[in-house]
């Protein structure tokens, strides 16, 4: 068998590019290599979710009246452990956690960046051995360093992101992620427990065949998204409909096989739920900065979802993301039914 020598792991990607920086300190490539540590620990455990007594509930429920799995509270602590040792992150907003936690020894006070995350995204569907994933979003705080963190550091809209990514547990493990120069994808090699570059510089097809929405929710869709689904389902040979109908129930696995093969995903708000279900600061913002590197689009039906100004750390927002042509299809549906 043919060795290979040109495997680029994660850190020797995130060095080479901190290189690229002539001015760079390393403080956001130290974050960024223990997120990769956190990745490899939970991924290990997610693993392993059949076979230990990590599997099923914590018996607790968290800040959104959801049970929580043993896993989501297990991704919760080794992700804030890494960023404490990483000595770059002063505080961090978990969907786990009600409020913000705050880092407040002296490296934590001195920290650059706050640290926005879902740990374990999609973990409803853990107990069944379906994909499930990680989200993260990084702002440089606002607050002087030095200074306990302020829960300014994290209302930024999603423009102001210094970095962003996911990883997903699926049939390969990989970590994706943008520092806004493009989207690099990761997939970890277990035999030498290294992420090593798969998918360099990805961009999302301008056009797919993918529609990927809760249809369950159907009836209390508004009349846009419903004609919307509609048209998605229409024969039309040039257009390539009827278009495919995917759905995971975890955002990451949805919108990585959208990314990779071209297609559109939608949480909208529903006639329950004004904003939808999906959280802005740390489901939606990290996903709309990389699909918008890759060629892609993020509203919530009406803005960028990246200029939406965050009014708490738990908001909700609609969500539609994906390929530029899709999206502009789905505005246009939006835009003529919801306005008359
Ligand atoms: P979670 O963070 O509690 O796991 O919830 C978020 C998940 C997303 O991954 C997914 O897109 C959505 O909830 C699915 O919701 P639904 O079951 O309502 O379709
Ligand atoms: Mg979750």
């Amino acid at each position: 068998m043919t060795e290979q020598f040109n495997v680029q792991t994660l850190n020797q990607f995130i060095i080479q590019r901190q290189s690229e920086y002539p001015g760079a300190k390393g403080e956001l490539s130290r974050l960024l290599h223990h997120i990769g540590i956190a990745a490899k620990i939970i991924n290990r455990a997610v693993n392993k979710a059949g076979l230990v007594d990590i599997l099923g509930e914590q018996g607790d429920q968290n800040v959104q009246g959801e049970d929580q799995q043993k896993l989501d509270v297990f991704a919760d602590s080794h992700f804030i452990n890494a960023l404490k040792a990483s000595g770059e992150c002063c505080a961090v907003a978990s969907e786990e956690n009600e409020n913000i936690i705050l880092f407040e020894d002296e490296m934590g006070r001195n920290g650059k960046y706050v640290f926005c995350m879902d740990p374990l995204d999609g973990s409803s569907n853990i107990d069944v051995n379906v994909s499930i994933g990680s989200i993260f979003s990084i702002y440089e705080r606002i607050s002087p360093r030095g200074e306990v963190a302020k829960i300014e550091d994290f209302l930024q809209e999603g423009t102001k992101q210094v970095a962003a990514g996911y990883i997903i547990y699926g049939s390969s493990t990989m970590l994706v992620y943008t520092t806004g120069n493009g989207v690099n994808g990761f997939t970890l090699d277990p035999s030498i427990g290294e992420f090593c570059l798969s998918h360099p510089n990805i961009k999302t097809p301008k056009s797919g065949t993918i529609y990927s929405i809760n249809e369950g929710n159907y009836i209390n869709f508004h009349s846009g998204v419903k004609k919307y689904i509609k048209f998605c389902q229409e024969k039309d040979a040039k257009s390539k409909r009827p278009y495919t109908s995917r759905y995971i129930g975890s955002l990451v696995a949805d919108f990585h096989r959208n990314l990779l093969k071209g297609g559109i995903f939608i949480y909208p708000q529903t006639n329950k739920n004004s904003n939808g279900k999906l959280r802005l600061l740390y489901e939606c913002n990290p996903i709309a900065f990389i699909a918008e590197q890759a060629g892609g689009k993020a509203t919530d039906g009406k803005q960028r979802i990246l200029k939406i100004a965050p009014e708490a750390i738990h908001q909700r927002v609609p969500f539609y993301t994906g390929s530029t042509n899709m999206m502009k299809k789905a505005e246009e549906f939006l835009d003529f039914f919801d306005n008359i």
